[in-house]
């Protein structure tokens, strides 16, 4: 962490240290090559730096500098929030809850806490007075603390609000200066799309990423799930650039640059994986982003992702998305939009490998969803091995908490091989993957021993854990 100020220190003892180039003999020289260096610099200081990495130093360094080495100190945790009254059989796969893990988070934040959102609603308990906003409130009120008591700095990307529908939240933590709030214009910058991406950096050391939003309801509402790194200053150096890259489409008048800046660009990608120990499990990491005009050089984008995790299965392909649906559907006109879809049906037809899809069923879904669901699963004994298997996930509602809107819903956003955990952000429509920007974190071990405990293991027991529970229903059939 303050890789900024290891920076600055170098800087300082080559400068004035005792082989320093800083002679009195080089006096001017040294002013013009300052003021270069400043002319350079200063236009570019405006990264999320001042506590973490700054973006600055960019395009004075030839490659990205490498990445603090983590040894084998990075911890990866699965994270859940299991919606209030959802039961599962005792024993069942489990793991700390998101309410718990942000509280952690914050509270371990000596420095910096960045996160990038969609839209914020922790503290909307008074709008929609519920006991269970309880928890919004308190990481709320934490972050709040932190900012304010404890010379925590505090970013905050997030999608540009509505003029009608103000982030009241991000709001008052800028006006206590609690927090530096920039917003995301996609109608600007994209002509559509949103900042959907859900991501959280802590002195760019531990991270949170997942399907929760800053929402009360994504701690005791809406199930969720996610993964936390803790001491991973590898991996969250290499997130921290995806935040970087929202951070500077947040100032007033950004473009999409041609190119993005070297420093933002990384060596670790579908080809090319991070190689670090996770719990003591070798393993192999990336981290992809969309849309792809917000990868600089070596970011995979997250549609190459997820078709690579498809097209690596030998066994099976477990996918738990809120959302399924082959067409772009924010866009003016709908459109097919078939590159999933023809991944998961090519899997299942050429190579035998059995597809499993768990998605949402709730109030607000779209009519066309299982209408995709019954085409894919009549694929089904078309030929010998051929198996495509679809359900479909329900939160129950008591009458009070159906009055909860936009509550009692199964948002997880995950993919599960016999190789590979993929964790995003994104529901699986096209748009997602053209012009609205996400994540995903892509884990797979690096031996091929099996290894019961390996994050992909876990990831694997939840799904099975949902698809065998009595919320995972038939698909409605359809005329
Ligand atoms: C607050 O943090 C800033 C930068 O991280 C540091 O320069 C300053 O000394 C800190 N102030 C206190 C009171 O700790
Ligand atoms: C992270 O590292 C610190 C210092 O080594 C240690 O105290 C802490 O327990 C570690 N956290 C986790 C979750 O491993
Ligand atoms: C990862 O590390 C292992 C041993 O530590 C090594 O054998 C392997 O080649 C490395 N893989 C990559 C992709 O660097
Ligand atoms: C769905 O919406 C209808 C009407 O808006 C409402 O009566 C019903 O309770 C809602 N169901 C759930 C599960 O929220
Ligand atoms: C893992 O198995 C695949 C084939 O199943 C093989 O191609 C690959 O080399 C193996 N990798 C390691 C690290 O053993
Ligand atoms: C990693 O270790 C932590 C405890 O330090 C545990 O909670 C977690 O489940 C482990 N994760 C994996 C993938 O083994
Ligand atoms: C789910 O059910 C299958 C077969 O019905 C069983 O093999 C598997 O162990 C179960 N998994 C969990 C996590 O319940
Ligand atoms: C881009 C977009 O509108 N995404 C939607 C994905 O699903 C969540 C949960 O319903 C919505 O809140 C988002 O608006």
């Amino acid at each position: 962490m303050l890789r900024g100020d290891h920076d600055a220190d170098a800087l300082h003892n080559a400068r004035w240290g005792p082989r320093g180039w800083f002679k009195p003999s080089c006096v001017p020289i040294s002013v013009i090559l300052v003021l270069i260096v400043l002319v350079v610099l200063l236009p570019l200081m405006d990264g999320p730096g001042r506590a973490a990495a700054p973006a600055g130093a960019a395009p004075t360094t030839p490659a990205p500098a490498p990445p603090a080495p983590c040894g084998a100190s990075c911890r990866i945790s699965l994270v859940e929030s299991i919606p209030e009254g959802l039961q599962y059989p005792s024993g069942s796969a489990s793991h700390p809850s998101t309410h718990q893990t942000w509280l952690d988070l914050i509270q371990a934040a000596e420095y910096s806490i960045e996160i990038a959102s969609f839209y914020w609603t922790l503290q909307q308990g008074e709008v929609y007075p519920d006991p269970s906003s309880k928890q919004g409130e308190q990481v709320f009120q934490s972050l709040l603390e932190a900012g304010t008591k404890r010379n925590v700095s505090v970013f905050i990307a997030q999608n540009k609000p509505e003029p009608k529908q103000p982030n009241i939240d991000t709001d008052f933590l800028a006006s206590k200066g609690a927090a530096q709030v920039r917003s995301v214009d996609f109608q600007r910058l994209m002509g559509g799309g949103v900042l959907h991406t859900k991501l959280w950096i802590i002195d760019r050391t531990h991270v949170y990423v997942g399907s929760a939003n800053m929402d009360w309801r994504s701690l005791a509402q809406v199930k969720e799930l996610g993964a936390v790194l803790y001491n991973c200053t590898c991996l969250a150096n290499d997130i921290g650039k995806i935040f970087d890259v929202y951070w500077s489409l947040g100032q007033p008048n950004a473009q999409i640059p041609g190119m993005w800046p070297d420093t933002l660009s990384t060596p670790y990608g579908i080809q090319t994986p991070m190689n670090v120990s996770l719990n003591g499990t070798d393993s192999l990491v990336y981290v992809s982003s969309s849309p792809p005009s917000f990868c600089p050089n070596g970011r995979s984008t997250d549609l190459s992702a997820i078709l690579s995790v498809i097209d690596e299965a030998e066994k099976f392909i477990y996918i738990s998305v809120m959302d399924y649906i082959p067409m772009t559907i924010y866009t003016a006109k709908s459109r097919l939009w078939t590159d999933i879809d023809d991944a998961l049906r090519a899997a299942a037809i050429n190579r035998n490998i059995h597809v499993r899809l768990l998605i949402s069923l709730w109030n607000h879904t779209r009519p066309a969803i299982p209408h995709f669901l019954n085409s894919l699963r009549a694929l089904s004994g078309a030929y010998k091995n051929v198996l495509v298997e679809v359900k479909m996930f329900v939160v129950p509602s008591t009458p009070e908490q159906k009055k909860i809107p936009f509550a009692r819903v199964n948002h997880n956003k995950y993919m599960v091989t016999d190789k590979t955990a993929y964790i995003g952000t994104s529901n699986w429509s096209g748009d997602y993957f053209i012009n609205t920007a996400g994540v995903g974190l892509v884990v797979s071990e690096s031996n091929n021993e099996s290894d019961d405990n390996s994050l992909r293991a876990q990831l694997q027991s939840v799904f099975e854990r949902d698809w065998n529970s009595s919320y995972a229903q038939p698909v409605p059939s359809v005329q």
